[in-house]
């Protein structure tokens, strides 16, 4: 690390001030840089620690997206954030969380640029079929009557904020879009995650159970691709049918040319040709 960078990038203390939540961010740990903030917070989640424990970094070296696959989260330009769950949820509801988050997600992005997003099944974040953010959500859950209090979601939030086009590799220029090159200008960081941290708090740790149809409805309406002939790949299996709704833990729900219905907790969705 340079002696510059050293310095650190934002004041927990100072962020903390701005952050009126409830519950998120009451214990906030700032790096300037870290491997993965997802790892470092499910350390801590299974040493005990709190519901709302968030976790920014200015840079990650070793970012994750889904099935092992590189998030880049270069230094200076991007919001890398873990926050802590415990969800006091039957289990057959964990599976909504992540399709939740998405769209505060979303609706807090539309709020800080005026740009309207898109979310991809279950928890991508598009503008114009380029991504803007990626979550990534770990869970260790254990039947509620056995040990609840060992029970947690991590969600890594990872926002492009500040890149311009020329910052993201070649591979994923095209498909890799920031709030700076939406709006055409800069975006303050700390306004940006206070925005956010904000409406996440909001929306999830109070009364999560009664307001997930509600957070589900939302979702819907942020979704082109419902409705329409999807393709998901799953497990190495191609499969085409039209993409008919999401169920109450939000899965994808796919009606298949033959009539049947098939239900999926994960894939990768694209449109069918
Ligand atoms: C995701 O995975 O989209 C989840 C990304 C989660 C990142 C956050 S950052 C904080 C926390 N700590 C972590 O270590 N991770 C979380 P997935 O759906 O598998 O998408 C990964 C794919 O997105 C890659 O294979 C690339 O194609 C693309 N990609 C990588 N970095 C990107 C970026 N900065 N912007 C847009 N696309 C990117």
């Amino acid at each position: 690390m340079s002696r510059k960078s050293e310095k650190p990038f934002w004041d927990p203390d100072e962020l903390k001030a701005q952050l009126q939540t409830a519950v998120l961010g009451k214990r906030l740990i700032v790096f300037n840089r870290i491997t993965s903030t997802n790892d470092f917070l499910k350390r801590l989640a299974r040493r005990g620690a709190e519901a709302g424990t968030l976790v920014l970094a200015d840079q990650q070296t070793a970012g994750r997206g889904r099935l092992g696959r590189q998030w880049q989260s270069p230094p200076n330009v991007g919001l890398w954030l873990s926050f802590l769950v415990r969800p006091e949820l039957p289990l057959e509801l964990i599976g909504a969380l992540p399709l939740t988050i998405a769209v505060v997600v979303a609706e807090s992005l539309s709020a800080i640029c005026g740009e309207i997003f898109s979310v991809k099944w279950p928890n991508d974040i598009l503008w114009r079929q380029r991504k803007i953010c990626g979550i990534l959500c770990e869970a260790q859950i254990a039947p509620m009557e056995n040990s609840p209090q060992q029970n947690y979601i991590v969600t890594g939030i990872g926002i492009n904020v500040n890149q311009q086009t020329n910052d993201f590799s070649p591979e994923w220029r095209t498909r890799a879009v920031s709030l700076a090159m939406l709006a055409e200008r800069p975006f303050d960081r700390q306004k940006v995650f206070v925005e956010l941290v904000q409406r996440l708090d909001e929306n999830l740790f109070e009364n999560l159970r009664e307001y997930i149809p509600l957070l589900l409805s939302r979702w819907r309406s942020f979704c082109p691709e419902l409705g329409k002939r999807i393709r998901l790949h799953y497990l190495r299996e191609n499969v085409t049918g039209v993409f008919e709704d999401i169920g109450a833990a939000g899965e994808l729900i796919l009606r298949m040319s033959d009539g049947q219905r098939r239900i999926f907790s994960a894939g990768e969705v694209s449109i069918a040709k």
